[in-house]
C-alpha cells in the first residue's frame, strides 16, 4: 500500500554540509532542533547547522515517557519549567504539527506523613509560582483514579498526593519532527549521521568542530548531548558534574482505556500513564551503575512491576510488550546545567537527567537567546556549571520525581 506514497514530499532537507555556519547545535534531539528552531524563527539566526551523530530524536526524546509537569520546588526550576509549559501549550499551533500535548493531570503521590509534608510545601511553593498545583488527600486520588488500590491494606498505604490539573504527556517524535520539520522551514541545515569528533580550539575561543564528514567552522558551538555530554565536556578540556546512567521505561500490550491521567510514586516506585494507542507507559528510577549502554538491567524492571502492580492489582495479568533504556545525565543537584563554559563560544545545555523532555520547549528557547545574545537568558543564569564552583546549588531531588 505504501508503494502509492513514494513520491511524500521531505520533511526537511538532507544537506550537504557547509564549511562554514554561524551557530553549530551538537545533538539533534528535541532539545537541540527546538534550540536552532528559536534561533532561526525568533532570534534572525538562520545560518545554523544541528549536527546529529545518528537519527533525529533516536537518543532520549525517543526513549523517554514523556511526562510534562512544572511542580518544581524551587524558583530557579519553577521559573524554567513553567516556562516551558507555556511554550506547550501554544506548541502544535506553533509549529503547525500536532504534537499531541494531553493535559491530563498528573499525582505525584504520598505515602508518609513525611511524603505529605514535602507535598503541602512544594505545592504552596508552586501557588506562590503562579503554577496550578492541589493537595488531594487519598480519597481524592481515589476518586481520580478508580482503579488504584488505595485501601489501608497496602503495605505503604497512599495517604494523598500532589495533583496538577494543566501538566500531562505529549508524543515525544512528534515533538522531535515538528522542530526539525520547523527548523529546516527557517533555513536550519540538519546534518544526520555526522558524529563530533573533536572541538577546534585556539588561544581559549572555539571556531568550530571535527566530525567523521570533516571539519565545520562556527565561533559559537551549542552542544546539547544529555548522555553523552561528558565525552564532548571532556574533548573541550574540562570536566562536568554530571554521571551517565541507563534509565530504562517499558509498555504493555495495548488494552482499552482505563487510566486517564498520570500516576506517579517516588515511595514505592513506579509511574505509570497509557498512552494514545493503549500501551500502559511505565518507568521508575535510574540504574545504579555508570554506562553508555542503552540498555539497563533485570532487577530493575522486577522492582518496577512490582511497585505497579502493588499500587494497581488490576494490572497483575497484563504481559509486557517491549522494554528500552537511555542514557540520562544526571546532576549533583537534579538540576540541568545551561551555560557558558571555560572556552569562549563553547556552550553546553545538558544534566536533564531523568527529567528534561519536559523542559524542551522551554530550553530551546532560553538556550537560542543566550546563543544568539552571548549572554546567558535570565531563566538559564542560576544554571551555570560554575554553581558548582561557588555553592549555589539549587536541590530538585524531591521534585524530579524518579529517584537519581
Ligand atoms: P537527546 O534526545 O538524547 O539528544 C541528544 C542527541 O545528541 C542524541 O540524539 C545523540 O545521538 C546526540 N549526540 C551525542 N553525542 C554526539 C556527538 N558527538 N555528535 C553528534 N551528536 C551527538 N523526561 C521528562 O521530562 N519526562 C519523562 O517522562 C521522562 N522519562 C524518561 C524515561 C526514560 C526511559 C529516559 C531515558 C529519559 C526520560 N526523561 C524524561 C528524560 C528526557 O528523555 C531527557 O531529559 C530529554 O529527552 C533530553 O533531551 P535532549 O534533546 O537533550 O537529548
Ligand atoms: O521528570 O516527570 C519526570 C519523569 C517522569 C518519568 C521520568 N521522568
Amino acid at each position: 500500500a505504501l508503494s502509492h506514497h513514494e513520491n511524500w514530499e521531505r520533511q526537511w532537507r538532507n544537506p550537504t554540509p557547509k564549511k562554514q555556519y554561524d551557530v553549530i547545535i551538537v545533538g539533534g534531539g528535541g532539545h537541540g532542533l527546538a534550540t536552532a528552531y528559536y534561533l532561526a524563527k525568533e532570534f534572525g539566526v538562520k545560518n545554523v547547522a544541528v549536527i546529529e551523530k545518528g537519527w533525529l530524536g533516536g537518543g532520549n526524546t525517543a526513549r523517554n515517557t514523556t511526562i510534562v509537569r512544572s511542580n518544581y520546588l524551587w524558583d530557579e526550576s519553577a521559573v524554567l519549567y513553567e516556562h516551558a509549559m507555556k511554550l506547550w501549550e501554544g506548541l502544535s499551533q506553533d509549529l503547525n504539527y500536532n504534537v499531541m500535548f494531553s493535559q491530563r493531570g498528573v499525582l505525584n503521590l504520598g505515602h508518609t506523613l513525611q511524603d505529605m509534608r514535602d507535598i503541602q510545601r512544594r505545592v504552596n511553593a508552586n501557588r506562590l509560582n503562579g503554577i496550578d498545583g492541589e493537595v488531594l488527600d487519598a480519597k481524592g486520588v481515589q476518586a481520580l483514579v478508580p482503579i488504584m488500590d488505595c485501601s489501608k491494606n497496602a503495605r505503604y498505604p497512599v495517604m494523598g498526593a500532589s495533583w496538577q490539573p494543566r501538566a500531562g504527556v505529549a508524543r515525544h517524535d512528534a515533538v522531535a519532527w515538528g522542530y526539525a520539520r520547523g527548523a529546516d522551514a527557517h533555513g536550519v541545515d540538519i546534518l544526520q549521521q555526522t558524529e563530533v569528533t573533536g572541538f577546534k580550539i585556539r588561544d581559549g575561543q572555539i571556531y568550530g568542530v571535527h566530525t567523521n564528514r570533516g571539519d565545520i567552522e562556527a565561533k559559537t558551538v551549542g552542544c546539547v548531548a544529555a548522555g553523552n555530554s561528558s565525552v564532548l565536556a571532556k574533548m573541550g578540556g574540562f570536566n562536568l558534574p554530571l554521571e551517565s546512567h541507563p534509565l530504562q521505561a517499558l509498555v504493555s500490550e495495548p488494552i482499552k482505556p482505563i487510566l486517564d491521567t498520570v500516576v506517579m510514586s517516588n515511595q514505592v516506585h513506579g509511574y505509570i500513564s497509557q498512552s494514545d494507542k493503549g500501551d500502559l507507559v511505565i518507568g521508575a528510577g535510574i540504574d545504579g551503575y555508570n554506562g553508555y549502554g542503552q540498555r539497563g538491567s533485570y532487577p530493575t524492571v522486577e522492582h518496577t512491576l512490582q511497585a505497579i502492580v502493588e499500587m494497581f492489582p488490576i494490572f497483575s495479568r497484563v504481559r509486557m510488550n517491549r522494554q528500552w533504556g537511555g542514557i540520562v545525565d544526571t546532576c549533583p543537584d537534579a538540576c540541568p546545567i545551561i551555560s557558558k563554559t571555560p572556552v569562549k563560544g563553547l556552550y553546553f545545555n545538558c544534566g536533564w537527567g531523568t527529567g528534561g523532555f519536559k523542559a524542551t520547549p522551554g530550553s530551546g528557547h532560553v538556550f537560542a537567546a543566550s546563543l544568539a545574545k552571548g549572554e546567558m537568558h535570565p531563566i538559564a543564569e542560576p544554571f551555570s556549571m560554575f554553581r558548582f564552583h561557588s555553592g549555589a546549588l539549587i536541590d530538585e531531588h524531591g521534585a524530579a520525581g524518579v529517584a537519581h
